[in-house]
């Protein structure tokens, strides 16, 4: 009923606010036997950190995890799994005046209107602070399912306020053209497109100058995942990928495949026509193209499962914005925090980690239903 926890077979129940001691996490159901320990989990919560560059907030966090339960001698034991992250650079100061401002854009007023109460220190439970816990658990889904099927997420940034990214086959993008350009040096935004990735970075360093914040669109790709995963009729895939994306702060929109872009186009050019080729096992079905996005009647197809997310800009300011007060009095809030100009290339992580929660969970939910 409280909506902290997240999937059926692979469930994860998440805890912790911006200005806590800590955020934590609470795998159950992960089979035993899977190789594991906190070596697992820091690579993607580094990608996910705050600090890492000027384009993100300046917080300093060095969200080094901590594994409580369900790994014995490097290898989970099926029992529940317990990760710790503790916050270390809280500085709930900056926000003594919020505990009577409505922030625009924040989770402030709804907070208040559904608790009657609510702890204003940054975000509180509505911070992106809150994703440690998310990724921390990906990152377990992840090596779940490059293990069960030879799975793997990886999502990337294709558009940051006007400037999109020219991406020709989502499946051929690497993690290393991700992570850094040809040079070696950091992809600070994460656009695998090098040439937009640059105007981004100075889209956003432009924007963080001028006190004002920009949004963008993510993609994010599965390639390896076996067709038959999901459910009829209300736990369809795609209705359990869009539900883990929209849970992410800040998500506006999600679409897969072709997207909105079908409502132009006619059945006889929107269909994917199918193919067979050989496989190891046999003949094996695919399709020419993938504009159902690797998901047909809410299952799997066997082709990669491309998604977008629409990111809001960030709606902490530092410039002066009209509110009102929790009395309703008209009042000015500048944000003092420390907060990310684009919240994009950050956000590259959370998307990866909850898609790569629900592929876990579909899978062990497909394998708990194999016919006899
Ligand atoms: C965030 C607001 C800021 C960011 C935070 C995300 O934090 P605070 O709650 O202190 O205002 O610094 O990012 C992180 C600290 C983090 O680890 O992701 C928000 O409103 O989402």
């Amino acid at each position: 009923m409280a909506g902290s926890s997240f999937g059926q077979a692979f469930r994860v129940t998440t805890a912790g606010e911006s200005h806590g001691p800590g955020n934590v996490v609470i795998i159950d159901g992960c089979p035993p036997g899977l190789s594991l320990s906190v070596d697992d989990l820091r690579a993607d919560l580094d990608r996910r950190r705050p600090g890492q560059s000027r384009l993100v907030t300046q917080r300093s966090e060095p969200d080094a995890p901590e594994i409580l339960s369900g790994v014995f001698e490097g290898r989970t034991t099926g029992t529940p799994i317990a990760i710790f992250i503790a916050n270390q650079d809280q500085r709930p100061r900056d926000y003594g005046e919020l505990a009577s401002l409505y922030r625009p854009g924040h989770a402030d007023h709804s907070y208040d209107a559904k608790y009657g109460l609510r702890d204003h220190r940054g975000g509180g439970r509505a911070s992106a602070r809150e994703t440690t816990a998310r990724v921390a658990a990906g990152a377990v889904a992840k090596r779940l399912i490059h293990e069960a099927f030879g799975g793997e997420v990886l999502a990337y940034v294709t558009q940051v306020g006007n400037i999109r990214a020219a991406i020709h086959d989502p499946s051929a993008v690497t993690l290393e053209q991700v992570e850094r350009f040809g040079d070696g040096t950091p992809n600070l935004v994460r656009c695998p497109d090098e040439e937009a990735a640059r105007r981004m970075i100075e889209l956003i360093d432009q924007v963080r100058r001028e006190q004002d914040s920009i949004g963008g669109v993510a993609e994010v790709v599965a390639r390896g995942v076996p067709a038959g995963l999901g459910e009829p009729v209300f736990d369809k895939i795609k209705a359990e990928l869009g539900r883990a994306l929209f849970s992410l702060p800040a998500v506006l929109g999600v679409e897969y495949g072709a997207g909105f872009g079908c409502a132009t186009a006619r059945g006889s050019e929107n269909n994917d026509v199918f193919i067979a080729e050989p496989g190891e096992a046999g003949v094996q079905i695919r399709t020419a193209t993938n504009r159902h996005g690797g998901m047909l009647g809410g299952i799997t197809s066997g082709m990669p499962i491309v998604l977008r997310a629409a990111v809001k800009p960030t709606s902490s300011l530092s410039r002066e914005q009209a509110t009102v007060t929790a009395a309703g009095e008209p009042a000015v809030v500048r944000t003092r925090g420390r907060h990310d100009p684009c919240l994009l290339p950050r956000f590259i992580p959370m998307a990866e980690a909850m898609v790569a929660l629900v592929l876990a969970d579909h899978w062990l939910r497909w394998r708990g239903q194999r016919a006899l």
